[in-house]
């Protein structure tokens, strides 16, 4: 409702204006059932724009917005956008609806919700049927979505492969020295 939105429309303001990747076309799209996954899916936002990714935010409801959820779908190839990010809570059904409405890799981010832990959410997500497939991350790890939306790109985009490569190369020495640290 109005209510909910508000605070939503800001953050994602913020986002957006802090963020560099968000002002040229988008390749990624990031949805979310509800402005309380926010908190989680911002990780995504952030990896995308560590790695100069543009990419657009947004709420779609599978239940609360079916039709708003359709015309994203059906739009998503069209509008230039090269992978999904969609994540849900509970009644997980937004990337799968959205996976079955595109032929574009979607990859989904099960949200941890009060009463279930987010297996809930995990099991609504990766069990979908022959035919309609939905990438699915860790609980709550909208980190590892974005980082495979940019190896996703990374196929066809060198710039991405190459941050890619960076990144592990990056992630591996900043390990190998706390292991130093502890072992001295
Ligand atoms: C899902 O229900 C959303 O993705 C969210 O994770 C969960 C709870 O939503 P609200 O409590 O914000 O309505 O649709």
């Amino acid at each position: 409702g109005e209510t909910n939105e508000q605070p939503f429309a800001s953050a994602v303001h913020e986002l957006e204006t802090n963020i560099p990747g968000t002002s040229k076309k988008p390749e990624v799209g990031i949805i979310m059932g509800s402005d309380s996954d926010l908190p989680v899916m911002s990780a995504a936002c952030n990896i995308l724009s560590q790695f100069g990714v543009p990419y657009e935010v947004t709420i779609v409801s599978a239940h609360r917005t079916p039709h708003r959820m359709s015309k994203y779908a059906i739009e998503a190839s069209k509008r230039g956008i090269k992978a999904i990010i969609a994540g849900a809570g509970g009644a997980a059904h937004l990337p799968g609806m959205v996976a079955a409405m595109t032929p574009l890799p979607v990859i989904g981010v099960p949200v941890k919700g009060s009463t279930l832990d987010g297996v809930d959410s995990l099991h609504s997500i990766v069990q979908m049927p022959r035919g309609i497939p939905v990438a699915t991350v860790a609980i709550n790890n909208s980190t590892n979505a974005a980082l495979l939306a940019v190896r996703i790109l990374g196929a066809f985009t060198p710039s991405y492969h190459e941050r890619m490569q960076e990144f592990l190369v990056k992630q591996e020495e900043e390990v190998l020295v706390k292991a130093e640290k502890l072992e001295s």
